[in-house]
């Protein structure tokens, strides 16, 4: 475990996500790189065989975060005003990575593909039995997810930085939110809150046909 892992919780982070939705049922854009800016460190306090995760993580969310602080930075207060923007406008390649490489749209849905694994692997923690492996919940939730989307050596790279993981207790307590019980109590606190952000996003990006985007 590296220095730091003990100074800040996790409850921290995911009450970001609790900050995502707003009263029109959009996702604010701020509280959802914060939330993933606080896995990002955690996942760092993990080890230095995750740095291949975190860094490609970090350049995602400052691609965004860079729209946030330009001119056009109103355009992308939720997701909603992003996607609406950014295709009234031609800045989002559908078929191919050409033009707009990095587009808002394309760099978000590799978040939004990632939380979906978050969600999965987080219920499988919550659910887990006392000893099971952390490393197990962590391949089956990937392998039902993200991996989809990567090439081989990704999922092989994924696949050997897993068994670094710690057992469940261990890795609950590592959350630094208290027991392993309390820990359990605030993930089911949590996540309701990271499935409706997903399923608005999820249900956004079907509408509009971005959830292939190259
Ligand atoms: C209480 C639990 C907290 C756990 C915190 C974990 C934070 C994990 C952060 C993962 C962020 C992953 C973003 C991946 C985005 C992505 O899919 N990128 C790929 C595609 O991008 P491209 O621009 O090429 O279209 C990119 O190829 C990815 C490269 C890096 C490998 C990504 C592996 C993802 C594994 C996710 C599992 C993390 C395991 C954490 C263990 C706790």
């Amino acid at each position: 475990m590296a220095a730091g892992a003990e100074t800040f919780s996790l409850r921290e982070v995911l009450v970001a996500f609790t900050a995502c939705v707003s009263e029109q049922r959009e996702v604010r854009v701020d509280p959802y790189l914060a939330g993933w800016k606080g896995l990002v460190r955690f996942l760092n306090c993990l080890g230095t065989i995750f740095s291949f995760i975190s860094k490609d993580a970090v350049t995602k969310i400052e691609i965004i975060e860079n729209y946030r602080n330009s001119d056009q930075r109103e355009k992308y207060l939720t997701v909603q005003s992003m996607v609406e923007y950014e295709l009234a406008n031609g800045l989002v390649d559908l078929q191919k990575r050409s033009e707009h490489p990095d587009s808002g749209c394309r760099t978000f849905l590799r978040l939004h593909r990632a939380l979906h694994w978050l969600q999965m692997f987080l219920e499988g923690l919550r659910t887990g039995e006392d000893n099971s492996k952390t490393s197990v919940i962590c391949s089956e939730t990937y392998n039902a997810s993200l991996a989809n989307y990567h090439p081989w050596i990704i999922r092989k790279a994924a696949g050997v930085a897993f068994c670094a993981l710690p057992t469940r207790n261990t890795f609950l307590e590592t959350m630094n939110v208290g027991t392993a019980e309390e820990a359990v109590a605030m993930l089911g606190e949590a996540l309701p809150y990271i499935c409706e952000v997903y399923k608005i996003t999820e249900e956004l990006y079907a509408q509009h046909k971005l959830l292939d985007l190259p």
